[in-house]
């Protein structure tokens, strides 16, 4: 593989940019929207963490369930002297649970665009495994990026827990799978977190909970955009709205205007009707058959499934297809 990853200041510029012209092309289309990446700022990335521990957002316990009651079959499926590559990282949990389970591992790659999430999380699994090679990457894991040169011999297995995959258009997860399977390479496994389509009141319930922690982790986008790119929106004219579409198998978060308004976002008026929305997300679920579809057209072939007990949500195991 290439040279470690190296940031360049005008990387940095250049994502600010980014920011901006999408928030831009997203509320002067029609309908408007968001992406919904722009969410993990410092303090959207603290709400997630809370959004994790809710009693109505079942994903997190019932993935790390299966990660803990399933540990050594799942660390069966990695070879010895494998590196561990998290795609979009975070907070480590998840793989220290896998790593507990799987001292074969030699290396661990988390990848991450937060650099501070990066460096505390490094440093919780250099103490927790004080063997292990531990070499993070600060890269946006959607785009291409290169892994660490002492990693260029050994064997990968891809982690992506947490139905991150949920939160891309099936077309864009098809693509990430790809991806994925050209940053890994020959022979690599993926072992990757899948929510299920089950109860819709189930769903809804995750995507609404009662002490309205999922409502400002939507809303904290405005503020985001208030406090970046220099806008006047007002908050409290503003709801989280969150629903199952069964049409698509999918939640759709939205933020919803209250009223007629116009706001002031990077020097440019934009336009409310009352009740008009932005989708900021969509988190898809898939069926163990749906998604066993799309693997195999994406690159990789599914070769073991675990879910919890309620069958809410899958941790399933996919070997590179050769090309
Ligand atoms: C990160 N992602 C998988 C979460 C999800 O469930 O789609 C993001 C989230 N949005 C609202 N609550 C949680």
């Amino acid at each position: 593989m290439g040279a470690p990853l190296r940031v360049r200041a005008d990387e940095i510029g250049e994502s600010e940019n980014d920011f901006a012209r999408d928030v831009i092309a997203g509320l002067t289309s029609r309908p408007k929207w968001l992406l919904p990446k722009y969410f993990y700022d410092a303090a959207g990335a603290r709400l997630f963490d809370d959004i994790t521990l809710l009693p109505e957002y079942y994903p997190t316990r019932a993935e790390l369930a299966i990660l803990r009651e399933h540990a050594t079959d799942i660390a069966r499926r990695i070879p010895p002297g494998a590196a561990l590559i998290e795609f979009g990282s975070g907070s480590s949990n998840k793989a220290r649970t896998l790593l507990a389970a799987a001292p074969a591992i030699a290396a661990y790659v988390p990848v991450d665009i937060s650099p501070e999430m990066l460096a505390q999380e490094a440093d919780k699994v250099r103490q927790q495994f004080p063997q292990l090679t531990v070499l993070p990457v600060e890269a946006d894991f959607t785009k291409p990026f290169d892994l660490p040169e002492a990693v260029a011999g050994m064997s990968r297995t891809g982690f992506f827990p947490g139905s991150t995959i949920g939160n891309f258009e099936p077309h864009e997860a098809s693509a990430f799978l790809r991806h994925a399977r050209q940053i890994l390479g020959r022979g690599a496994v993926l072992i990757i977190g899948v929510d299920l389509v089950k109860d819709p009141a189930v769903l809804n319930a995750a995507y609404n909970d009662l002490a309205g922690v999922t409502a400002k982790f939507n809303l904290n986008l405005l503020t985001r955009i208030n406090r970046e790119l220099g806008a006047n929106i007002d908050l409290s004219a503003f709801c989280h709205r969150a629903f199952y579409n069964s049409e698509r198998n999918r939640i759709e978060m939205h933020l919803a205007s209250k009223t007629r308004q116009k706001v002031r976002v990077a020097g440019r008026m934009i336009d409310f009707r009352a009740g008009e929305t932005i989708h900021t997300e969509n988190s898809y679920k898939y069926t163990l058959e749906s998604f066993g579809a799309l693997a195999p057209g994406s690159g990789w072939s599914p070769t073991a499934v675990w879910t919890d007990d309620n069958r809410y949500f899958s941790v399933q195991a996919l070997v590179a297809q050769d090309d």
